[in-house]
């Protein structure tokens, strides 16, 4: 019998496209020999790796997904394949190509009108244009339906008051995609760096997302023009859309985080000797590596059958809900199993584990909390809304 991948399992390989497969293939020899080498270091020193913007602009990954405006027009599949392998190496390099993808060209793509996708689109995939998107607030990111941040119309312009919380990319981007209550109800605005009274400050003393960064945004009377409204949404649907998008590609994600640690820790116990023998050769560590097998396997197929379903036009945010909670609280339980095997050697940066299992910490609250995912799937069951 051919021996098995231990990181596929189920030959999940062999359900994917000869593009899919090319495109998989690419990213991870771009994570492997141009990001891996980089990343403790900025992790260490608290620094988003904005060296490799280019490289990735350049492999087409930054709105993948979107059709035309420079953008590679890629399916949801490749989508999900690109995230796993950005995962593989940092969670702040997946949220970097999350919420650069999903949560500004999106809703830029989605609501945005011909004008505003010419005149942004071209340069975000380039890497040119970074954004950054404003929905949480400090009084609680769980209900962002209770926003305070508002705008109010004058003349052609709008005037922007508020604040924003844990924005990923605040003090890199160019522009912010911010969430504004009006007379109308919720719209998306799109302010630019350098607008009087937009301010961005960023969030020191993370001890999880350190090669990413994370702001809070003020708007003090910032005066936004009328070409700057996303003119096709209004409502909380707007940036739940948004959401439904960026969760989809955290779903494969944590994969990635997964399978680093596993692969780590395999690597590990085969070679330490302890009682005489390698770790590896317990049955209580067997036991556990087994277990993270098994986990991953279920995510793989989990992500895999939820991209199809995206692809098709079938896929329900419940259904994501699922798949965001499942994967990320697996890979967090891995991350941190794995720490606790790599000993006293786990708690540096030398090894992916803690810094995966610190990420993760963040990956399991943004996008929706796990509870909030699990409070979905219970609405989908009973039909009672429990928020
Ligand atoms: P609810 O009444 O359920 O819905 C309001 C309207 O929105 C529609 N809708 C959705 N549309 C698309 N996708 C979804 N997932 C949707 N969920 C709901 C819904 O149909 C309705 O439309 P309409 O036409 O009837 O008005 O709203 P609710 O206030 O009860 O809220 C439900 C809840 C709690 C699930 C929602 O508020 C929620 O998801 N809260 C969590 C917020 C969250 O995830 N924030 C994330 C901020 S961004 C971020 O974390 C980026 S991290 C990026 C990175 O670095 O990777
Ligand atoms: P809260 O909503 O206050 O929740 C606190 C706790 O209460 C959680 O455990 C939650 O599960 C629980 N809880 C909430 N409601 C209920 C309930 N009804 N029943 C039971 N328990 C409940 N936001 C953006 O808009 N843009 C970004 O780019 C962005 N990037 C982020 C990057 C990082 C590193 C982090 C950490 C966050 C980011 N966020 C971003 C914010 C993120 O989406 C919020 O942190 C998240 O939605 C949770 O909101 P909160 O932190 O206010 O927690």
């Amino acid at each position: 019998m051919a021996k098995l991948n231990p990181f596929d399992l189920y030959d999940v390989a062999s359900l994917l496209s000869e593009e899919e497969l090319m495109i998989k293939d690419s990213v991870a020899r771009f994570v492997d020999e141009r990001a891996m080498p980089v990343i403790a270091k900025h992790f260490d020193e608290a620094t988003f790796p904005q060296e490799l913007v280019p490289e990735i602009a350049e492999m087409g990954l930054l709105g993948s997904s979107i059709e035309g405006y420079g953008c590679a027009g890629l399916n949801s599949v490749s989508y999900g394949l690109i995230c796993q392998e950005m995962e593989r190496c940092d969670s702040g390099l997946r949220s970097f190509v999350s919420v650069q993808s999903s949560l500004c060209m999106y809703p830029i793509y989605a609501y945005g009108s011909e004008e505003q996708k010419q005149r942004w689109l071209p340069g975000m995939a380039a890497g040119e244009i970074i954004g950054c998107f404003g929905l949480t607030e400090s009084h609680g990111g769980s209900d962002p339906a209770n926003m305070k941040t508002h705008a109010r119309r004058d003349g052609d312009d709008w005037i922007v008051n508020g604040s924003k919380m844990w924005i990923t990319n605040g003090n890199l981007a160019d522009i912010a995609i911010v969430w504004a209550k009006t007379e109308q109800g919720i719209m998306g605005f799109v302010l630019e760096k350098g607008m009087s009274g937009f301010e961005a400050r960023e969030i020191k003393s993370k001890m999880s997302l350190r090669a990413s960064v994370t702001s809070e945004l003020y708007f003090d009377n910032v005066r936004v023009p009328e070409a700057n409204r996303l003119p096709n949404v209004v409502g909380l649907k707007g940036p739940l859309g948004c959401l439904t998008q960026a969760r989809y590609g955290i779903t494969w994600g944590p994969i990635g985080s997964a399978i680093a640690c596993l692969s780590e820790v395999i690597d590990y116990t085969s070679d330490r000797v302890l009682f005489g023998r390698p770790l590896a050769a317990n049955q209580a560590i067997q036991l556990r590596l087994a277990d993270m097998a098994r986990r991953i396997t279920s995510a793989q197929l989990l992500s895999l059958q939820l991209g199809r379903m995206k692809d098709a036009g079938t896929m329900q945010p419940t259904q994501v809900s699922i798949a965001k909670w499942n994967n990320v609280r697996m890979a967090l339980d891995i991350a941190r199993d794995c720490r606790d095997i790599l000993g006293g050697s786990g708690i540096t940066t030398e090894y992916h584990a803690i810094r995966h299992m610190l990420n993760l910490e963040s990956v399991i609250t943004y996008e929706g909390t796990e509870t909030v995912h699990q409070l979905v799937v219970g609405r989908e069951l009973t039909g009672i809304n429990a928020f």
